[in-house]
C-alpha cells in the first residue's frame, strides 16, 4: 500500500468524519506508525481533576449495564485517580493477553490502525477533551479510548477476536471493502450489545464512555435491538452523530470470535450488490429484542442486588 494514497484517503474520512475536517491532535511528532510519546508530566492537574469526574460519572453507570467482563477488568486497571500512564497499563495487559497500548495523536489512517491491531497493540489517543464537552465529544479522546476499550482487551476471547479484526481489515483495505468491516467495528465493538443471564448488557466503548447513551440503548424503545449477524451487519449503515437507531446484541465474545472467522470475501462480493440498509432498517421476520426493563430488586442471600 502506497503511503501517499492512504494519507489521502485519511484525511478524505476524516473529513466525512467531522465538518471541520481537521484533527485535534499533534501530529508533527509521529512517529511512521502515527505513534507519540505520552508525556505524563504535562497534563494539568485541572485536566487530572476532569478525568476523575468523567470516571467518577461512568464507573456509577455500569453496574446493571455494562457487562461483568468490562466491570471486573476495569476495577484491575486502576485509573480512578488520573489519567493514565499508557507505558504502566500496558505492563499489566501484556501480562493478561500480550496486548500492548501505543500512544497516538487522534485518529490515525486505517492502514496504521488495522496493523498495529494485527500485532495486539491498541492505540490510544493522548489528549483529553475540554470541561465543555464533558457529555458529547466527535473525535475520540483518551477517555473514550482508555476506558471505552482498554478493560475488554484483558478478556483472552475478545482481546484475539480484536487481533482478528485488526488481520481483517488489512484483507478489506486490499478488497476494497472497508467501509463494510468499518460497520462490523461500529456495531460490535463500538456499540455492541450482549444478552446476559442477567439480561441486556453492553459492552461497546462508544456505549460505555457515554454517559447517555449507556442508558438509552438498555432502556428507550425507540432504537432496534436485533440478534447479531455478520451479513445483517454488513450491509447496516450507522448514525455517528447521534444515538444508534440499531443496535446489535451477541450472546458472548466467544460467538463474536467464531462467526468473524470466515473467509469476507465471498460476503464482501455479495454484499457490494445489495443495496445498505438504512440505520433504522426493520427485515421481515427479524426479532426486535425487548429493552432492559430494571428488574425488581431480588434479595440474594444477605446481599441486595
Ligand atoms: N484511529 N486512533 C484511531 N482510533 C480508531 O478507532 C480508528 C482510527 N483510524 C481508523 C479507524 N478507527 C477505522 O478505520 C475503524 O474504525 C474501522
Ligand atoms: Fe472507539
Amino acid at each position: 500500500m502506497n503511503t501517499t494514497v492512504d494519507q489521502a484517503d485519511f484525511f478524505r474520512t476524516l473529513a466525512e468524519k467531522s465538518d471541520a475536517g481537521s484533527l485535534r491532535g499533534d501530529y508533527s511528532q509521529a512517529d511512521e506508525h502515527y505513534v507519540v510519546w505520552q508525556d505524563c508530566a504535562a497534563y494539568t492537574s485541572q485536566q487530572h481533576a476532569l478525568w476523575r469526574r468523567l470516571y467518577q460519572r461512568q464507573a456509577r453507570l455500569l453496574p446493571g449495564r455494562a457487562c461483568d467482563i468490562f466491570i471486573d477488568s476495569l476495577a484491575r486497571l486502576d485509573a480512578a485517580d488520573t489519567i493514565p500512564d499508557l507505558e504502566r497499563a500496558s505492563d499489566a495487559l501484556d501480562k493478561a493477553t500480550g496486548w500492548r497500548l501505543v500512544a497516538v495523536p487522534g485518529l490515525i489512517p486505517d492502514l496504521s490502525f488495522f496493523q498495529h491491531l494485527a500485532n495486539r497493540r491498541f492505540p490510544v489517543t493522548v489528549w483529553l477533551r475540554e470541561p465543555e464537552e464533558f457529555d458529547y465529544i466527535v473525535e475520540p479522546d483518551i477517555f473514550h479510548d482508555f476506558f471505552g476499550h482498554v478493560p475488554l482487551l484483558f478478556n483472552p476471547v475478545f482481546a484475539d477476536h480484536l487481533q482478528e479484526y485488526g488481520k481483517g481489515g488489512l484483507k478489506a483495505l486490499e478488497l476494497d471493502a472497508l467501509p463494510y468491516l468499518a460497520r462490523l467495528y461500529w456495531y460490535t465493538v463500538e456499540f455492541g450489545l450482549m444478552q446476559t443471564e442477567q439480561g441486556l448488557r453492553a459492552y461497546g466503548a462508544g456505549i460505555l464512555s457515554s454517559g447517555g447513551e449507556i442508558e438509552y440503548c438498555l432502556r428507550s424503545p425507540t432504537p432496534r435491538r436485533i440478534a447479531f449477524n455478520v451479513e445483517r451487519v454488513l450491509r447496516t449503515l450507522y448514525k455517528i452523530d447521534s444515538y444508534q437507531e440499531s443496535y446489535f446484541v451477541i450472546r458472548d465474545f466467544r460467538q463474536l470470535f467464531d462467526d468473524i472467522a470466515i473467509d469476507f470475501a465471498p460476503l464482501y462480493a455479495r454484499v457490494k450488490t445489495l443495496e445498505p440498509l438504512p440505520a433504522d432498517a426493520q427485515l421481515p421476520g427479524e426479532i426486535n429484542i425487548a429493552p432492559h426493563n430494571a428488574a425488581p430488586c431480588i434479595e440474594r442471600g444477605s446481599r441486595l442486588c
